[in-house]
């Protein structure tokens, strides 16, 4: 047995003035490939921000009376008011900056799917409602059509968790890197934060030789950025935003020109995309001004009243709903990176199988334990003039959450919801497409109706499920 690089006297020092040197309780059991590994996780947590995690101490925010404060952040609504531009002049910002490369992509495919009921990183679910395309091909099939509109070569961020990184990395390796250059593409991982035991803070173990680790949040994406070197790639190439969107949205408009437009005429240092909720309680963060800050609070942390209330016209209060879909600026993301406490922690209460005192495996059915996460949301507060920007959700939002079976969020609904914007598109272009047919148009094919409409023929017609694409 070769020897381990770390002793356990090294170890035990570090452990015990946070007294949890309990997770050596194996130490003499485990080969040396053990003990590296449960000695490299250790040397990852910063054990005194633990402990006030653990003991609370953190800053807390009360939702419930943020929620009572809150009010319609500074935004563009879908008509086009409430900005001091039109949405025209947008567009012409947004295409000029994707034309200078100033604009990378930035995609986060960390989570694990759990509620979707697949197994492998989500971003390659199925999800063309013809062509079966996976999640990470229709945001290749973006890029390589944004990079042959403004011949520009986006860079794409694509992140991963320990979860989904080997895995994705295959993915994209088999599959010729979907079409982008490889140099185009870097995938890199995110962080993770332990588990503790709900009751006692203690570390929970998920094996003899490894903690109960977890990914850190989409939060972890400004840190990972950073050590991963992408945003001194982005420095290099001269890319000034980053256009960000969660991987489970196949209707996600990555690197839109109307967005990117908005974000630089506001001199926002973030803006986000929102869609008008459709009902109050709807499973999605709410964006609002607090105290002159635009915040999210996430649907989970907002009480039911402060979810119903009503302005004078009878909209509901907080009508902004968070899809995930953000334009932040290199700099602004290399600033916060600097500042270990630029994004606070939220705790989530969740069963997590570990071993046990004695090494046997607990495999809880109810709540056992606090995980900590971070979400990148939390950076709106910090940054300068941020901005909202209102899409319709039949346009910009069809997120694949759950199983089939389940009334919302399901990979059909999403399918019929793409299918459906596209049918839109080859109509107003003058098409005809048979009811019950599913149309499917690849952005290299048109990235927009005004593209579709120069492209398809007089008496254009669609009698079967049809898929419009480059070749
Ligand atoms: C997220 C938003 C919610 C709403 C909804 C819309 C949060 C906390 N909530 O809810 O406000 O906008 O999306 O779709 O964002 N991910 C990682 N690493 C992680 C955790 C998540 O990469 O450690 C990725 C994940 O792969 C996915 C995205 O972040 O692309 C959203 O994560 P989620 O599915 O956990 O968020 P959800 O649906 O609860």
């Amino acid at each position: 047995m070769t020897e381990s690089k770390v002793s356990k006297q090294d170890l035990h020092a570090i452990l015990a003035p946070h007294d949890q040197q309990d997770v050596l309780r194996f130490w003499d059991d485990l080969d040396s490939a053990g003990r590296d590994q449960l000695a490299a996780q250790i040397a990852e947590i910063d054990f005194d921000e633990l402990d006030q995690l653990i003991a609370g101490q953190d800053a807390k925010r009360d939702f419930a009376a943020m929620a009572a404060r809150a009010m319609s952040p500074p935004s563009v609504k879908a008509d086009g008011s409430g900005a001091a531009w039109s949405a025209a002049d947008a567009i012409q910002r947004g295409e000029a900056a994707l034309a200078a490369g100033q604009v990378g992509a930035v995609l986060v495919a960390g989570g694990q799917g759990t509620r979707l009921g697949f197994d492998q990183p989500k971003g390659m679910f199925p999800i063309g409602p013809v062509s079966n395309r996976t999640l990470f091909q229709f945001f290749a099939d973006r890029l390589i059509a944004i990079g042959q509109k403004y011949d520009v070569e986006v860079p794409w961020y694509v992140m991963t968790s320990d979860a989904t990184d080997a895995e994705t990395r295959q993915y994209f390796e088999d599959n010729d890197f979907l079409g982008l250059k490889p140099e185009q593409v870097r995938i890199f991982k995110q962080g993770t934060m332990p588990a503790v035991d709900a009751a006692s803070g203690k570390l929970l173990m998920a094996s003899k030789d490894s903690l109960a680790l977890s990914p850190d949040g989409h939060g972890g994406t400004v840190r990972a950025l950073q050590r991963n070197g992408c945003l001194d790639d982005a420095d290099r190439r001269g890319v000034r935003y980053l256009a960000y969107i969660q991987v489970d949205n196949p209707l996600a408009n990555l690197c839109d020109p109307a967005l990117i437009g908005h974000h630089i005429l506001a001199s926002s240092e973030m803006t986000t995309q929102v869609v008008r909720k459709r009902y109050p309680m709807e499973k999605v963060g709410n964006v609002a001004l607090v105290d002159g800050r635009v915040e999210i609070i996430e649907y989970s942390d907002l009480p039911e009243s402060a979810a119903n209330a009503t302005t004078d016209d009878g909209q509901l209060q907080l009508w902004a709903g968070n899809i995930g879909v953000h334009v932040i600026n290199v700099d602004f993301l290399n600033r916060m990176s600097q500042s270990s406490g630029a994004l606070p922690f939220h705790r989530a209460s969740k069963k997590v199988a570990h071993v046990d005192q004695a090494g046997n495996s607990v495999d809880p059915d109810v709540p056992n334990a606090t995980k900590f996460e971070r979400f990148i949301f939390d950076l709106l507060p910090a940054a300068e003039n941020a901005f909202v920007v209102e899409s319709l959700p039949s346009e910009a939002f069809a997120p694949v959450k759950n199983a089939e079976g389940a009334t919302s969020d399901t990979a059909s609904l999403a399918k019929t919801a793409v299918s459906d914007l596209h049918r839109g598109w080859i109509e107003s272009a003058g098409g005809r497409v048979d009811p019950d047919v599913l149309v499917e148009i690849n952005p290299r094919y048109a990235l927009s109706p005004g593209e579709l409409a120069k492209k398809i023929p007089a008496n254009f017609e669609i009698r079967s499920d049809h898929y419009l694409t480059f070749e």
